[in-house]
């Protein structure tokens, strides 16, 4: 008998979907990063065994919409909720559940199975013993009352504590049904987008404030010859001020941020990358939805 489906991952920003979706699929498909709002898409990881496929979803974590991108995002987040033979809300040991009440209202109404996780437990082992253990119980308590049909699993997806579990879990739970995909293919999204996302990961992990959330990143070019990787790619920000921070004093920022991406393309691709990069302005590029179809932010 082969089993498949679609394993759709949702919850609320900084809470550990990409980290997870990583670990289940043993792949760093998803960038993840320290910062709130690090997704902005949807991406597939898909794990594939000889009687098995599960693709998950990964997914922009829930927020309030402040501008078109962030409505995008949520599109992807609800869509989520459309195609899922199995649910994985996530949520942490210190997220306050109220948080986004009426996703979570939308969850509670889901017929699907859901699993509930409740990740980061190894934040909470730093405690003694038997406090963590009543802590997380009362945590577990509270998710209990909040999505009474859900299971509830602790994790914790940095040390891959519970995953394993987590997997065996969701292969009783998956229907009966032939493969979606190719069993040798790992996601749904082209070199490109992985050579933009991996560029966007280090602009969010050395720029400060609004900076990050004001970038897009287009490859212009991506040419694969003999020995190494050719890219053109160009940082769009929204503002000419930007353009400036990006840069930074003599281009030392940039440069910087460059060489970080190379180095992580380079593990991404396995082969040597040449890698320049170019920073334009795209006014106000969040709030106009042709840029945002441009730039690939079109939920179906
Ligand atoms: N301590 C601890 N930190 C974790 C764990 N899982 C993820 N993190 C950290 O939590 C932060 C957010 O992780 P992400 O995987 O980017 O979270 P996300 O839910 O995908 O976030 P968005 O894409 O912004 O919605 C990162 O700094 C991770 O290293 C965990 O099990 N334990
Ligand atoms: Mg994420």
């Amino acid at each position: 008998m082969h089993k498949a489906g679609f394993v759709n991952i949702v919850g609320n920003p900084n809470v550990g979907k990409s980290t997870l979706m990583n670990q289940l699929v043993g792949e760093r498909i998803s960038i993840a990063t320290f910062k709130a709002q690090t997704t902005r898409h949807r991406i597939m990881g898909i794990v594939n065994t000889d009687d098995m496929q599960i693709v998950f979803s990964d997914t922009p974590g829930v927020l309030k919409p402040n501008y078109k991108l962030q409505e995008s995002m949520l599109a992807f987040s609800e869509s989520a909720l459309q195609d899922a033979d199995v649910l994985l809300y996530v949520t942490d040991v210190v997220e306050n559940p109220e948080k986004n009440r009426d996703f979570l209202e939308k969850v509670q109404r889901m017929t699907i199975p859901v699993i509930l996780l409740i990740n980061k437990i190894d934040e909470l082992a730093s405690d003694n013993s038997r406090n963590s253990q009543s802590r997380l119980n009362s945590i577990v308590e509270k998710w209990h009352e909040l999505l009474p049909h859900a299971e509830i699993l602790p994790i914790s997806a940095k040390n891959k504590f519970g995953t394993d579990m987590l997997l065996k879990r969701i292969h009783e739970l998956l229907p009966e049904s032939p493969a979606y995909f190719d069993k040798d293919q790992l996601t749904d999204k082209p070199a490109r987008f992985f050579v933009s996302e991996i560029i966007r990961e280090k602009i969010l992990l050395y720029y400060d404030k609004e900076i990050p959330y004001a970038v897009e990143v287009r490859v212009e070019r991506f040419k694969e010859e003999e020995k190494l990787i050719r890219i053109n790619a160009v940082i769009y920000v929204e503002r000419e001020s930007q353009k400036g921070i990006i840069i930074g004093h003599q281009g030392v920022a940039l440069k910087k941020v460059s060489t970080e991406a190379r180095k992580a393309l380079e593990k991404f691709f396995d082969k040597p990358i040449y890698l320049e990069t170019f920073v334009k302005v795209d006014k106000d590029w969040r709030s106009s939805q042709k840029e945002l179809d441009s730039f690939g932010y079109n939920p179906e």
